[in-house]
């Protein structure tokens, strides 16, 4: 087996440790860090949402598979940075004011992460000022807000406005989630688009970016 084909055999069975030697391997044998990234660990990532979709994999199996694949990344981002590898896109990522809901978060970014993104992850109970902070500090192309109450819901529309009042809104793409959220809530308050889960938060990021 190649160094490749063990790191995406380590991310898919949620093996830290084998991933952070196969990534570890693979440098050794001089292979370029953007290769390991895309080849061994998002094409892992990317067959891990694939499984999630089919009902093969459930969250347990997506967690540590992306627990894996960061573990990996660790220690491949020294070598990405010196290489000048471009991220797919930069994206923040926050839960909303009230809520300290993370493990979606948590997971969604995980997953951008491993499809190329890099990610500013705010936290949670994140104020609708520190995310127009975050964008105008950051200069980062998409926002990535998570709620799990319907009590919080509003805090993301309260971001949005916050951002229309701070002239940013036409800056950044807005990506909305989390169990109670809906494409008709998104579609409502103005996001550029919701989506149910973390794989298809991937896809929708991909598409915000064109
Ligand atoms: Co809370 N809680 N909780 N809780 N909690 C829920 C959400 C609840 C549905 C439970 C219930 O009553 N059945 C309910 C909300 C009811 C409602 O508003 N509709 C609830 C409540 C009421 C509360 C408290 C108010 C309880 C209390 O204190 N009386 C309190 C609120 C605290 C606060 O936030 N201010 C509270 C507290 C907590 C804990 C702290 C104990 C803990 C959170 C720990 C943590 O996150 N660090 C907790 C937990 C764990 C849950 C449940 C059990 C599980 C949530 C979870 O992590 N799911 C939850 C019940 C449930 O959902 N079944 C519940 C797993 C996670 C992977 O899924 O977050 O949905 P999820 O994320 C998914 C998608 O939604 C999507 O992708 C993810 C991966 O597939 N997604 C995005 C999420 N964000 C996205 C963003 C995107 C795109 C996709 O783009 C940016």
């Amino acid at each position: 087996m190649d160094h490749l084909e063990s790191i995406y055999n380590a991310v898919l069975d949620g093996d830290a440790a084998s991933a952070q030697a196969g990534v570890k391997a693979a440098l050794a044998a001089n292979l370029p860090a953007d290769v390991i990234l895309k080849n061994g660990l998002i094409a892992a990532m990317s067959e891990v949402g694939r499984l999630f979709e089919e009902n093969e994999y459930f969250v347990p199996e997506m967690l540590v598979s992306a627990r894996a694949m960061q573990s990996g990344l660790a220690l491949l981002k020294p070598y990405l940075a010196e290489a000048g590898a471009e991220p797919a896109g930069k994206i923040i990522m926050g839960t909303v004011k009230g809520d300290l809901h993370d493990i979606g978060k948590n997971l969604v970014s995980m997953m951008l992460e491993g499809a190329g993104f890099e990610i500013i992850d705010l936290g949670s109970d994140v104020a609708p000022q520190a995310f127009v902070k975050a964008v105008q500090e950051r200069q980062a192309q998409v926002i990535g807000m998570s709620a799990l109450l319907t009590t919080t819901m509003p805090s993301m529309s309260a971001t949005i406005k916050a951002l229309e009042e701070a002239g940013m809104r036409d800056k950044v793409k807005i990506m909305i989630g989390g169990a109670p959220v809906t494409d008709g809530f998104a579609k409502q308050i103005g996001a550029d688009g919701f989506s149910p889960d973390a794989s298809s938060a991937v896809r929708l990021a991909k598409s915000l970016l064109g």
